[in-house]
């Protein structure tokens, strides 16, 4: 769906110690390539927003939306509208989807509690879990309008506790966009897409309020507008083309197998898709499935060139090498088609999110099932999981001493801010002590 900044990594790598992997088929080696036009005209754009707010947005909708707007703030009626005008089948699809994605969502966030404890004799601390003020929550438009979009950015926000959410979704995006953004209980809606959308939410405009973090996907201006911003404004990850890997053994299902890599891949031809296999007999299987279902997918145009380029089937030695190599892929999607797939579930540990046993398709969260469907790419599954009401929450520390505390505390922090030659600090530490022996 997104278009990436950075290059993709080194995919031919296995850690030592375990066997490498064979390449039934092996992706195109990325070039990586990487204008460093976006990134100065990104930061043109950002600078322009920041200066002079709503013209300078007004002036970019014009110029890369051919949207002539007064007004960016989509109206009740509008909304009301948009919702009405809604297919009924669509709005029971819909409200399916935020119902499950709500239900998790609550039920993560009970997963997250707070503590208050007495760590030495009279030293209390603790944390709380603070839901932020504003977010901002970018709805990309694209080739295809994804109905789920709005949803997967906006209800864990809600459930969350955040105070004020604002979306923002190109001027040409589909009506039923709005509906979502409405539905998935959005504060206020603006019709502003690209990185000025970006700017906006992280400058504050006179129309647009400033939010403390940005959400959501979006195409390479989009992208690289949030990698800029971030600092004063929090973000919640850089977005590149979806992925999907497949691991299996003899029990996999060549035909279920194809047709799952195909869904992922129709989004972009810049998507990852991939089977790691122990069984050379399946990665034969899928390699004709995938051309035999091909001649009939009418996304064909897009899912063919990313398979082409980017697809591969690896044939590994054992389970081992299969956990390795799908480790260090880490891909945004992962599913698990072999016999023993919650053990070995249960062992991996860098991916986005994972589909245990064939019943579990990616399409599933992908719409309606209720795991978010905003994850990392890029490998970035090494370091982080996806959009979660987490994402929203700032989880902040505090203390507080009794005179017992002090005498614990003090001496060392004098001590240690003396050998520092920090007068101050050790002042400020042994005030405390002095005063409790006059
Ligand atoms: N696979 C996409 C999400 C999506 N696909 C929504 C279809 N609709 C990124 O995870
Ligand atoms: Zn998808």
């Amino acid at each position: 769906v997104q278009e990436p900044k950075a290059a993709q990594g080194d995919r031919t790598l296995a850690p030592n110690s375990v066997q490498a992997p064979t390449f039934i088929k092996a992706p195109k080696s990325d070039a990586g390539a990487d204008s460093g036009q976006v990134e100065s005209l990104v930061a043109d754009i950002l600078s322009r927003v920041r200066e002079q707010g709503d013209a300078a947005v007004r002036e970019f909708s014009q110029k890369f939306d051919n949207a002539n707007l007064e007004v960016f703030e989509v109206t009740d009626s509008e909304r009301e509208q948009a919702v009405a005008n809604l297919d009924p089948q669509t709005r029971k699809d819909t409200e399916f989807a935020i119902n499950n994605v709500r239900t998790f969502a609550k039920a993560q966030l009970g997963s997250l509690s707070e503590i208050d404890v007495e760590i030495l004799p009279g030293v209390h601390m603790g944390h709380r879990n603070i839901p932020l003020e504003r977010v901002g929550c970018y709805v990309p438009g694209g080739r295809y309008p994804l109905l789920s979009a709005p949803i997967m950015t906006i209800v864990p926000a809600k459930v969350a506790g955040v105070g004020e959410i604002i979306a923002c979704l190109p001027p040409n995006a589909h009506e039923a966009m709005i509906a979502g953004c409405h539905l998935s209980g959005a504060d206020r809606i603006f019709r502003i897409g690209g990185a000025q959308a970006i700017a906006a939410m992280a400058f504050g405009t006179q129309s647009v309020p400033r939010v403390d973090k940005i959400v959501g996907p979006g195409n390479a201006f989009v992208n690289e507008a949030k990698r800029q911003v971030f600092g004063p404004v929090g973000i919640d990850q850089l977005a590149g083309p979806s992925e999907i890997f497949v691991l299996a053994d003899h029990t996999g299902d060549a035909e279920l197998i194809a047709t799952d890599l195909l869904a992922q891949a129709e989004h972009d031809v810049r998507t990852r898709v991939g089977l790691i296999t122990t069984d050379e007999a399946l990665a034969k299987a899928v390699l004709v499935e995938v051309d035999r279902q091909l001649e009939s997918l009418s996304t064909a145009h897009t899912a063919g060139p990313a398979w082409q380029d980017y697809g591969e089937i690896a044939l590994v030695a054992d389970e081992a090498a299969m956990i390795a190599y799908s480790d260090h892929v880490a891909a945004e999607h992962l599913q698990i088609h072999t016999e023993n797939d919650k053990a070995l579930a249960a062992k991996l540990s860098c991916y986005g999110s994972l589909f245990i046993g064939e019943a579990a398709s990616v399409v599933y969260s992908d719409k309606c099932s209720g795991t978010n469907h905003t994850l990392p790419t890029m490998a970035a599954g090494r370091y982080t999981g996806g959009l979660w009401v987490g994402t929203y929450i700032k989880t902040a520390t505090h203390q507080w001493l009794t005179d017992e505390g002090i005498q614990q505390v003090a001496p060392p922090a004098a001590r240690q801010s003396a050998s520092e030659g920090l007068e101050g600090h050790r002042r400020a530490a042994q005030i405390r002590l002095d005063r409790l022996g006059a």
